[in-house]
């Protein structure tokens, strides 16, 4: 089984990434932000509660996304590996995934981190706000506000991987295929 954590700041290319890894290797993709947008549409209380920290540029409480993934998790019991697109977000989010994984007698086989340098990322963003239609990434504030969560919260969740020696750290920057070739390389050893 191939459970692959894709990390990176917001706009580093994590979902870009995510779609060509499940088109090549087959894996469920878990994408946290995917899935909460999805709860937005269908307009749930969970939905609701999430929109205003999302258009905050705010991460959404813990249980919240552990609940959610939890539930992905048992819903795909005979699936060959997943891929973790937005989460671990903070540490405890990160322990939790080992809990959950160690109690289906699995794990976290590698996680790649994808490094893309602030004004990249605002950069981004700001490209994908213009038909998007998503409210976080129209106003260059809340992009900041979430690169901000994202240095506080996000960014140690690295090293909580790296001391279990899965931490792999890649250059986010440059074409998309080139970027996905190192990707490859990476998964190929596991
Ligand atoms: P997410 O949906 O996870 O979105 P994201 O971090 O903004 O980036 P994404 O992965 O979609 O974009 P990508 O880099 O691929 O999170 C949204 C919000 O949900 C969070 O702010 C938070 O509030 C909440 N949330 C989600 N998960 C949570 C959790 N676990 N805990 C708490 N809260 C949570 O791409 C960005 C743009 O860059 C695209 O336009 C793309 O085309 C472009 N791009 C990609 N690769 C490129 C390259 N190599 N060169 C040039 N451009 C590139």
């Amino acid at each position: 089984m191939l459970n692959l954590v894709l990390f990176g700041a917001p706009g580093s290319g994590k979902g870009t990434q995510s779609k060509k890894l499940i088109e090549k290797y087959g894996l469920i993709h878990l994408s946290t932000g995917d899935l909460l947008r999805g709860e937005i549409a269908e307009g749930t209380e969970l939905g609701l509660e999430a929109k205003k920290l999302m258009d905050e540029g705010k991460l959404v409480p813990d249980e919240v996304v552990i609940g959610m993934i939890s539930h992905k998790l048992d819903a795909n019991k005979d699936a060959k590996g997943f891929i973790f697109d937005g989460f671990p977000r903070t540490v405890a989010q990160a322990e939790e995934l080992d809990e959950l994984l160690k109690s289906k007698n699995s794990e976290i086989s590698v996680m790649i981190a994808l490094e893309v340098n602030d004004i990249e990322l605002e950069h981004r963003l700001l490209l994908r706000g213009k038909d998007s239609g998503r409210a976080d990434d129209a106003n260059p504030e809340v992009i900041r506000k979430r690169i901000k969560e994202y240095n506080e919260k996000t960014a140690p969740v690295a090293d909580f991987y790296k001391n279990q020696d899965k931490l792999n750290s890649i250059n986010g920057i440059g074409p998309e295929d080139e970027i996905f070739a190192v990707i490859c390389g990476i998964i190929k050893k596991y």
